[in-house]
């Protein structure tokens, strides 16, 4: 058998509920609202507006109790709710990982888009319950809720990948996504205003 610097958990059955974006028994629930989203959109004076009066959930991500370690996979449920600011489609904050290493994410509800940038090149994969999304090493990735019902999807992870937000404050991802009649648009990427 072999020996570990941070011995592994225990074996888990991990009940998800994808119509109530819960995993049993559950690890930590992060709540992000827009005044947690400062400098993300691109109508920033938009957001600010928002985040002073109701300040809206923006998302929501439902951790299972795995641990953030190395050799784990931890999973988490993001439940997008629908929205914009300023015509941009409510969105993740986005983030790298620092040790790149590759993720998966799978469509759980509603209607969502992943996109990815690597520092020059940019993907958008359309995504809906069923679908897997395939975040390769080295590629930022930030989700979006193009519908107008949350959107949600599991995602699993080396535990040891870490999260690297300012990567995407310093890059961009290549693309914004903004509300276009009853669809969408991809739009260059342009700085907050
Ligand atoms: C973790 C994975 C997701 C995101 C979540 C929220 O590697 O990609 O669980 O953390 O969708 O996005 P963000 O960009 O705020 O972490
Ligand atoms: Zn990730």
């Amino acid at each position: 058998m072999s020996t570990y610097a941070t011995p592994p958990i225990n074996p888990l059955r991990i009940a998800l509920a994808a119509a109530q974006g819960t995993l049993t028994p559950e690890g930590p629930l992060l709540t992000r609202r827009l005044s947690d989203l400062e400098g993300l959109f691109a109508d920033e004076p938009a957001r600010k507006r928002a985040a002073d009066g109701d300040d809206p959930v923006v998302y929501t991500v439902a951790a299972s109790p795995v641990p953030e370690v190395a050799r784990e996979l931890p999973q988490s449920v993001t439940t997008i709710l629908p929205g914009a600011v300023g015509g941009e489609f409510h969105m993740t904050k986005g983030h790298q990982h620092p040790d790149p290493q590759g993720e998966i994410y799978l469509g759980l509800a509603g209607r969502g888009g992943l996109l990815l940038h690597d520092g020059t090149r940019t993907e958008w994969i359309e995504m809906e319950p069923g679908v897997i999304g395939y975040i390769p090493p080295g590629w930022a990735h930030r989700s979006v809720n193009i519908g107008d019902e949350p959107y949600r999807f599991l995602a699993v992870y080396p535990g040891s990948a870490g999260h690297d937000y300012g990567w995407v404050v310093k890059h961009g991802m290549g693309r914004r996504v903004f509300r276009d009649g009853a669809s969408y648009t991809l739009a260059p990427f342009s700085a907050a205003t």
